[in-house]
C-alpha cells in the first residue's frame, strides 16, 4: 500500500519538526518533495507554514502513523480552532492498493476531502509526480490552472529540503 502524506508546521523550529517527521518515517518513504513556506490557509490570523508531501510505502496503517507523528511532534489540539497553528499536522491525502482507495469514513475520507482546495498539498504534489491525479477533481496540474488556486500557487515558495 503506497499513501501520500501532507507534513506542515508553523509553530517553534518548523525545518526541524519536518525533518524529524521525515526521519521517522525512514525507509517507508518512496520520495519527498522540496519543503515549501506558505502563507495560512482557513486561518488567516497564525504564522507562514512550512509545508511538503512525502509518498510512502508499506503495510501501514497510515492515520494511525499520522497521529504518531503529529504526537511525537508535542501537538496540543484546540477544539476552538479547526484550522489553527501548529506544531505538526500530518495529513493522508490519498492511498493506493494499488488503485485509488475511495473512504467517505469520517475517521479518514480519502482522498482527503479538501485536498483538492490547497495549493500547499497540490504544488509539492506536483512536484513528485507530473500525472498526479486527484480522484473526483482530476489532473493536479490542471487543478492548478485554476486562477484561484493559480494564485494560491503562486505564494508555495520552495526554500529547501530535509534528508529522507
Ligand atoms: N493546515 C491547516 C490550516 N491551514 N495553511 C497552510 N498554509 N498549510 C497548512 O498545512 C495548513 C494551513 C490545518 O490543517
Ligand atoms: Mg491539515
Ligand atoms: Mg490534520
Amino acid at each position: 500500500m503506497r499513501a501520500l502524506l501532507a507534513l506542515g508546521s508553523n509553530l517553534g523550529d518548523r525545518l526541524a519538526t519536518l525533518s524529524a517527521a521525515v526521519g521517522t518515517l525512514g525507509e517507508a518513504i518512496v520520495a519527498a518533495s522540496k519543503v515549501y513556506e506558505t502563507p495560512p490557509w482557513g486561518d488567516a490570523d497564525q504564522p507562514a507554514y512550512l509545508n511538503m508531501v512525502v509518498m510512502v510505502e508499506g503495510e501501514s496503517d497510515w492515520l494511525a502513523v499520522a497521529r504518531g507523528l503529529e504526537e511525537a511532534a508535542g501537538r496540543v489540539r484546540d477544539p476552538e480552532r479547526r484550522f489553527g497553528p501548529r506544531t505538526l499536522d500530518v495529513d493522508v491525502i490519498m492511498v493506493w492498493d494499488p488503485a485509488p482507495v475511495l473512504s467517505a469514513d469520517p475517521e479518514l475520507t480519502l482522498p482527503h476531502p479538501r485536498a483538492h482546495q490547497r495549493a500547499f498539498v497540490l504544488v509539492p504534489w506536483l512536484e513528485l509526480d507530473p500525472w498526479a491525479e486527484l480522484p473526483g477533481h482530476g489532473f493536479v496540474a490542471d487543478l492548478l490552472r485554476d486562477p484561484g488556486l493559480a494564485a494560491d500557487a503562486r505564494d508555495v515558495v520552495a526554500v529547501g529540503t530535509v534528508a529522507s
